[in-house]
C-alpha cells in the first residue's frame, strides 16, 4: 500500500487544486496543515528547495511544484483524466495552464495589492491576456471540455479566489459585464458539487485576506 501525504495551507490555491486532484482519483493521502509562518522541520526536510505548499510525498518522496503535482498525480493514479490522451491536445492544456498562471492570475494578483503606476501597469497586463481567455472559452463548458481538466484546476484562483480578493480590496478588474464567459465558466466551476467540496469556505478566505490586506502580512 502506497504513503502518501500532502503538506498544505488551507487557503492557498495551489494546495486546493492539489487535493482535487487526489480526491478525483480517489487517492487515500494525510493532510497535514504547515504553518507558514513557522514551517516545520520535517516540511523543510522534504521541500528545502522552494520552502513553499504544496508538497506531495509519495513514498517518502517529495514533489513540489502544484502543476507538476497535478500531472504526477495524473500519470501515477487511475481514474479520471486531468490531462487529455491526445498528444496535442495535452500540449495546448500545458500551454493555457502556463497562460493562466503567468498571464491572468499572477497581473490580477498584482493589480489587487498594487497601487498607482505599477497597479495600472498589472491591470493592462492582465485584461490583455483576460480578453484572449474569455475568447478561449466561448462556448465550452469547462477548459476541459464537458469535463474539468487540468486548466480548471490552474485557473480554480480566478475563479474562486480572485472575486472575494476584489471584493476585500475594493478593485475590480474581472468582472461580469467584460467577461461573461469566463465569469459564466466560473459560475459552473465553483457551483460543481465536486469542486465546492474541495474549496475552502468563502467567508474564511474573505476574513484572511481582509486580515492581510490591513496587516500587510498574508501569513
Ligand atoms: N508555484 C508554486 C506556488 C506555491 C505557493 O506560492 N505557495 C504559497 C502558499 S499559497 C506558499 O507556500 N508560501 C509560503 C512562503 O512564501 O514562504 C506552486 O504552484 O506550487
Amino acid at each position: 500500500m502506497s504513503e502518501v501525504k500532502l503538506f498544505g495551507a488551507w487557503f492557498s490555491p495551489y494546495v486546493r487544486r492539489v487535493e482535487m486532484a487526489l480526491n478525483l482519483k480517489g487517492v487515500i493521502y494525510e493532510y497535514i496543515e504547515e504553518d507558514l509562518k513557522n514551517k516545520s522541520p520535517l516540511f523543510l526536510q522534504y521541500n528545502p528547495v522552494t520552502k513553499l505548499v504544496p508538497v506531495l510525498v509519495h513514498n517518502g518522496k517529495p514533489i513540489f511544484e502544484s502543476n507538476v503535482i497535478l500531472e504526477y498525480i495524473d500519470e501515477m493514479w487511475e481514474g479520471p483524466s486531468i490531462l487529455p490522451k491526445d498528444p496535442y491536445q495535452r500540449a495546448m492544456s500545458r500551454f493555457w495552464a502556463k497562460f493562466v498562471q503567468d498571464k491572468c492570475s499572477e497581473p490580477l494578483w498584482k493589480a489587487c495589492w498594487s497601487a498607482g503606476e505599477e497597479r495600472e501597469k498589472a491591470k493592462k497586463e492582465a485584461e490583455e491576456a483576460l480578453k484572449i481567455l474569455e475568447n478561449e472559452i466561448k462556448g465550452k463548458k469547462f477548459f476541459g471540455g464537458d469535463n474539468i481538466g487540468l486548466v480548471d484546476y490552474v485557473a480554480n484562483f480566478i475563479a474562486f479566489w480572485i472575486p472575494i480578493l476584489q471584493d476585500v480590496v475594493g478593485f475590480h478588474i474581472l468582472t461580469q459585464d467584460k467577461y461573461p464567459n469566463i465569469w459564466k465558466w466560473s459560475d459552473e466551476l465553483c457551483n460543481n458539487s465536486f469542486v465546492k467540496k474541495n474549496l475552502p469556505e468563502k467567508e474564511k478566505v474573505s476574513s484572511a485576506l481582509k486580515m492581510a490586506f490591513q496587516t500587510g502580512n498574508l501569513y
